[in-house]
């Protein structure tokens, strides 16, 4: 069982700002753990990061070859990118939409998502833990689907 982590435009700045939002967990924090976790449930996991929403479709096609699913925090890009969303759709690929805050006790903007319908399932509000409890549901849903 193969998982990508996929981070959108600014995660790479965790850790050093805006701590009362998104905590003070580095995104290389994130990973260790997720890693951790990950040999823990016996699955591997990859991670990548991008600012880039042409970078993140990119992602997106090159995983559905490699990789049986995706918890994808894709940043801002969740409330505008119609790219995003046609590319999970156009994969076929399994996706858990992620977020450290949770986007609908924020501004009004935040509180629409391109991504929520094509995806299995939304976790956020949880901060870093949100990324275990994602790879968590992810493998509970692929053993469902195996099984
Ligand atoms: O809560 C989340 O995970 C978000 O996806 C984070 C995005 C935001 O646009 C979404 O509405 C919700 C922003 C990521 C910005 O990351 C920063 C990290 C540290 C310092 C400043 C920004």
């Amino acid at each position: 069982m193969n998982i990508l982590v996929l981070n959108g435009p600014n995660l790479n700045l965790l850790g050093t700002r805006e701590p009362g939002i998104y905590g003070s967990t580095t995104l290389a924090g994130i990973e260790e753990q997720c890693r951790a976790l990950a040999a823990e449930l016996g699955v591997s996991v990859d991670f990548a990061q991008s600012n880039h929403e042409g970078a993140l479709v990119d992602a997106l096609h090159a995983a559905a070859r490699t990789h049986d699913g995706v918890i994808l925090n894709a940043g801002a890009y969740t409330h505008t990118s119609i790219a995003l969303r046609d590319a999970i759709a156009a994969t076929g690929l399994k996706v858990i939409e992620l977020h450290l805050s949770n986007t609908h006790a924020r501004e009004a903007f935040r509180h629409v998502s391109t991504i929520a319908a094509v995806s299995v399932g939304v976790i956020q509000g949880f901060g870093a833990a949100g990324y275990g409890l994602a790879l968590r549901a992810m493998v509970g849903l692929m053993s469902e689907t195996r099984s």
